[in-house]
């Protein structure tokens, strides 16, 4: 499709303007506003201008606002001087890019305010993002939603090195099992990552690769200029010669410049080449600006192949570019934290038709009348939706869900049980549940919760087993109705899934509440996807099951004893440990709606698979709300009391034996359950004047009492708790991990088994041990 002149004229006067607002946006934060601390910050002139051209090419001609792109995070600069361009973001902000409440250094959704769609900063991740946000929006039209919105396009621009992220291949193994459609990846290849050049013909295994999976590839090699020369005499050399040019000369020689291109051409081509002719008629700036007019820097080029796509099929596009184009390091393979001098920025300047003074004038030195160019502006159809952020309704939640009363049973079976209720029940709350599981969807107990709702695929797929009357304790029956996204063994996946799904209100307009379930250690296997959903402000619910060496038999290498620090650590997310299944279903039913509030967030549920006898006990509001805070006394405190034994989770029964145990051999002990070392930690950071959970719990404590506090999994989780009314502390928990065993046996040697308990409060209180007041680990 030909792009009318005019139009081109100015598409490429706004680019022009993108590549000066960005380069200068980086220049001011550096030479002049000094960055923060009068450090400079670098690191991204040459990045940003490598990909201006491919963002002035979307933002202000191809996207529809119903399309959602995660720009690579070295973009950032250009993205911001486009939305600056289309009146959506501020000069303040630009001003103070990199700086407190000015624009963010990587495009961010939670931190920006010109309407970021996925946040970029971790290479990897935005890219995959974009891959679930369309099954996700796959999922929700499946299910009968956003019926009135047209489907949009996601989108990334990613670097070429970005690629080497595995996070990237697991993603692109699901969207080819999933069926992916109306997804665009748009690698800017410069054949640069930070540190140098990269390999030679990356190219053809990116096409293969992302042939193999399916998608359409379109290489965006030549800009019009080369291609016009090409059909000079001569150009057929020319084009050889390029063509077998390694990726390290092309570079250095994009450095040098037009001379050093004519050396090495004249030096190369056969002596009667009529290439020589075609390189003789050019000037050194001439040469320069033929030799470096790839694909992805050319307007018309960029345009032609993207309206070309008339398919939702997946498609990769391979836009060659150079690093730095037009900046005085194109090329370099140092360039990627090269930061212009004030002496070359002035030269820029010039070169730019910006007059000093007017740096941030939007059509500063734009030669097209300024009219023309405003008109245009307000009919670039991306900016036709004033805010492309949605507010979704909120799902009613119930205050309490059901939990079968059975006398004995673990936290995930009860979540399990949970879920099947609510599966069995008709309500808005579960049409709109979505689970997912990274291939332990029937070992984390999500196998009945699946049987009623079955899988979610957009193409229907019976269970053979079914069909053969084979028996078979799970239906695995897949249709477009299908209420959970089975994936493979990939937890990044997992993650970014949930990152999507947990965005679909915002996103699709279309509320979705989103229960993804892991093996607890297998979270590390993820952390970055689990922050980056975070700092996303996506809202799901995470189970981690089985958790701590609880799980004893099954496994060393699958015991979790980090964890409990990760969900304390991460912003963004409530973490709980329950012990009990009534603990479990108010801490759900709160979940399900604290992850729909406008200052809620995720919830992550570290989940047992050890069966324990129940508490025989009625719910009250009041217990209710303790649990949800994040604990409430079993055997609350008195004046005498001596030890308090302060437990989370599947040790509860261990802490409550040592309780009783030691109250009948003298030592009053009281037993606090928490349900949320997080919650109770937050609340105390934050109370103020209020007194928090955790204060209000301890202020019963005497003085000399003593603290133990008991988990299976780090003493750290815990062991801040003698701070809050300076009470003596011993930090019980697990410090070393990997050896298989029973219960018992892994309690007694990690001393978190009754007798441990016992011995630890014993030698401290019995045996005179009461020194400073400070907090002991395992003794
Ligand atoms: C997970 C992760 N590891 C490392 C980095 C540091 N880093 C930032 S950009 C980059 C490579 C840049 O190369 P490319 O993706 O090709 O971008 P471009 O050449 O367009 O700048 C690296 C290693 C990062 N941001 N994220
Ligand atoms: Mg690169």
């Amino acid at each position: 499709m030909a792009i009318a002149h005019r139009k081109l004229e100015i598409l490429n006067a706004l680019d022009q303007k993108v590549q000066w607002l960005s380069t200068w946006m980086i220049h001011n934060a550096n030479h002049i506003r000094k960055s923060t601390d009068g450090l400079k910050v670098g690191g991204h002139q040459a990045s940003s201008a490598s990909s201006a051209t491919i963002l002035s090419a979307l933002y202000f001609d191809v996207l529809r606002p119903q399309d959602r792109v995660a720009v690579k995070p070295h973009a950032s600069p250009a993205f911001h001087a486009i939305q600056y361009l289309l009146g959506r973001q501020t000069r303040e902000k630009i001003e103070n890019f990199r700086a407190i409440k000015g624009a963010q250094s990587y495009p961010s959704r939670t931190k920006d305010t010109d309407d970021v769609d996925f946040s970029t900063g971790s290479v990897g991740l935005g890219v995959a993002q974009t891959l679930f946000a369309s099954l996700v929006q796959d999922y929700v039209r499946s299910h009968g939603l956003m019926r009135d919105r047209p489907e949009g396009r996601m989108i990334a621009i990613v670097g070429d090195a970005e690629l080497d992220e595995g996070n990237i291949h697991e993603a692109l193994i699901e969207g080819w099992k999933h069926g992916l459609r109306n997804t665009w990846w748009i690698i800017d290849y410069n054949r640069q990552s930070l540190d140098a050049v990269v390999h030679e013909d990356l190219y053809k295994k990116f096409e293969t690769m992302f042939t193999n999976y399916g998608w359409d590839v379109v290489v965006i090699k030549f800009g019009k200029l080369l291609q016009a020369a090409f059909a000079e005499p001569g150009g057929e050399d020319l084009k050889s010669w390029i063509e077998a040019c390694p990726n390290q000369l092309y570079a250095a020689l994009c450095f040098q410049g037009g001379a050093a291109f004519r050396k090495r051409l004249l030096s190369e081509l056969p002596d009667n080449s009529p290439a020589r002719a075609l390189i003789a008629k050019r000037s050194d700036a001439e040469l320069i600006a033929l030799m470096s007019n790839l694909g992805g820097h050319d307007m018309a080029s960029l345009l032609e192949a993207f309206h070309a796509v008339d398919h939702d099929r997946p498609t990769c596009f391979i836009a060659y570019t150079i690093k730095g184009i037009g900046l005085p390091f194109q090329g370099h393979k140092d360039n990627h934290a090269g930061l212009m001098s004030p002496t070359q920025m002035e030269a820029y300047r010039i070169r730019q038709n910006v007059r000093a003074g007017h740096e941030w004038d939007t059509l500063e030195g734009i030669e097209i009348p300024h009219g023309e160019i405003k008109a245009f502006l307000a009919g670039v159809p991306f900016a036709q939706e004033k805010t492309r952020r949605h507010e979704a309704r909120l799902i009613p939640t119930p205050q309490t869900l059901d939990c079968p009363a059975l006398s004995s049973m673990s936290t995930q079976q009860a979540f399990g049980l949970i879920l099947n209720a609510l599966a069995r029940a008709d309500s808005e709350l579960a049409s709109r549940l979505v689970t997912t599981s990274p291939d332990v969807t029937v070992s984390t107990n999500l196998g009945s919760w699946v049987n009623r709702r079955g899988l979610y695929a957009r193409e229907e797929l019976v269970d053979v087993f079914r069909q053969e009357k084979i028996p078979s304790s799970y239906t695995w029956d897949f249709s477009a109705k299908g209420q959970h996204f089975e994936l493979g063994i990939a937890e990044m996946n997992l993650f970014i899934l949930l990152a999507a799904l947990g965005l679909s209100h915002d996103i699709n307009a279309e509320r979705l509440i989103p229960v993804g379930t892991v093996y607890d250690p297998f979270i590390e296997r993820g952390l970055d996807a689990l922050n980056y959903a975070c700092y996303q402000d996506a809202r799901f619910m995470l189970a981690g099951t089985p958790a701590g060496i609880t799980l004893a038999p099954e496994g060393g290498a699958h015991q979790s004893l980090k964890t409990p620090l990760i969900g304390m650590g991460q912003p963004g997310l409530s973490s709980f440990e329950p012990a009990y299944a009534d603990e479990l279903a108010a801490i759900m039913a709160w979940g399900f709606a604290h992850i729909q509030k406008q200052d809620g967030g995720s919830v992550y549920l570290r989940l047992s698979t050890r069966a324990i006898a129940q508490i025989q006990r009625t719910m009250t509001p009041e217990l209710t709300q303790d649990i949800v805070e994040g604990g409430y006394w079993r055997a609350v405190p008195d004046t005498h009391t001596q030890a308090v034994i302060a437990y989370t989770g599947a040790v509860a029964p261990e802490a409550a034996e040592a309780a009783r145990t030691l109250s009948a051999r003298g030592i009053p002990t009281a037993l606090l359950a928490i349900t949320s070392y997080d919650r109770l930690y937050e609340g105390w950071s934050n109370a103020d004047p209020a007194p928090s959970q955790v204060q209000t719990l301890l202020d019963a404590v005497p003085a000399g009492a003593r603290l133990f506090t008991v988990i299976d999994g780090h003493p750290a989780a815990l062991a801040w708790m003698g701070s809050v009314g300076g009470h003596r502390t011993t930090a019980l928990g697990v410090r070393k991990f990997g050896e298989s065993g029973s219960v018992g046996d892994l309690y007694r040697v990690n001393g978190i088994d009754a007798a441990g308990i016992e011995q630890a409060v014993e030698a401290h209180l019995l045996k005179g041990a009461a020194g400073p007041a400070r907090a002991t680990a395992n003794p």
